[in-house]
């Protein structure tokens, strides 16, 4: 993997954050999910800015697939949309303000690049299976990315979602599990563990690996080396900062969902110059 590549994802990762925080203040009381989409940053970068296929119409056909289990991190979504030119950054203002497309959870819109609604918890990965298996039936090569958060592991619909994309043998699947501890009001420890999530991904059949869900050179090369020898979707154990970025945010749950202020905001933006 070489340097300028690791370089522009780095990039990009820096101008979602930096939209992340912009969309956040201009919703202003109605506050937003700032944790959980701070902590998929790097994921989604490296999704749309390496790993996926995808061009200038949001419909063509032979894109790959994203779907954000985990809808409340939209801003992260929406940061990408814009990034790659499907969304405008005038448009990223209007999050969660009348009329507007970009929602506190994702809407379905596929002129704007996003396929699937999504904000109940659990729904995400059956409707990747769904996309998955259709694509092998029309014997397409495209690839589904799923987003899910560690939380979201507490419900059963993932579980039986597991169990069926290895069933079908669906080695077009791809899962991140965002694995940053935290749920909405709490650690998992507190709320329901999830234990070694590992272990109970590859015993419902997955190929399964644990990755440092910040760290590109590892995402990147996770998808560089690996070998696709058997027919088995693919579990990334991604392990993750909630509010990752912000000193005030970081593994600090209160941001789950709040308000920033305009002091919170230039700190936020004068972190972000910092940490070039
Ligand atoms: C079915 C369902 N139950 C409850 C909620 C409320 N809820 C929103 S976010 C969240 C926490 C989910 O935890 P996790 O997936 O780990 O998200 P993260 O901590 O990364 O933001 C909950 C319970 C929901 N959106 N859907």
């Amino acid at each position: 993997m070489d340097k300028s590549n690791i370089n522009k994802i780095q990039n990009f990762s820096k101008s979602i954050r930096r939209n992340i925080i912009d969309m956040a203040f201009s919703a202003g009381a109605s506050s937003a999910h700032l944790g959980g989409a701070l902590s998929i940053v790097e994921i989604i970068s490296t999704l749309f800015c390496h790993v996926m296929k995808y061009n200038d119409d949001p419909q063509w056909q032979d894109r790959d697939r994203f779907i954000l289990s985990k809808g409340h991190a939209c801003l992260a979504y929406y940061a990408a949309l814009c990034e790659i030119g499907y969304i405008s950054k005038d448009e990223l203002q209007t999050f969660e303000k009348d009329s507007s497309k970009l929602l506190g959870h994702p809407v379905i819109n596929r002129e704007i690049g996003i396929d699937f609604s999504n904000g109940s918890l659990g729904m995400g990965l059956s409707l990747g299976i769904g996309v998955a298996l259709s694509l092998k039936k029309r014997k397409k090569n495209n690839r589904v990315f799923v987003i899910i958060g560690d939380g979201e592991c507490n419900e059963g619909s993932v579980w039986e979602a597991a169990m069926a994309a290895s069933h079908f043998k669906l080695n077009n699947l791809f899962i991140f599990i965002d694995n940053n501890k935290f749920q909405q009001t709490g650690t998992n420890d507190q709320i329901m563990k999830t234990s070694d999530l590992r272990s109970k991904w590859e015993s419902f059949g997955w190929e399964t690996i644990d990755i440092d869900g910040h760290n590109i050179k590892e995402l990147c090369n996770y998808f560089e080396s690996m070998e696709d020898s058997e027919l088995k979707p693919k579990a990334i154990i991604a392990n993750t900062v909630k509010g990752k970025g912000f000193s005030f945010s970081e593994n600090n749950n209160d941001w789950h969902h709040s308000i920033l202020t305009k002091k919170l905001y230039d700190q936020a933006l004068e972190e972000l110059e910092v940490n070039k």
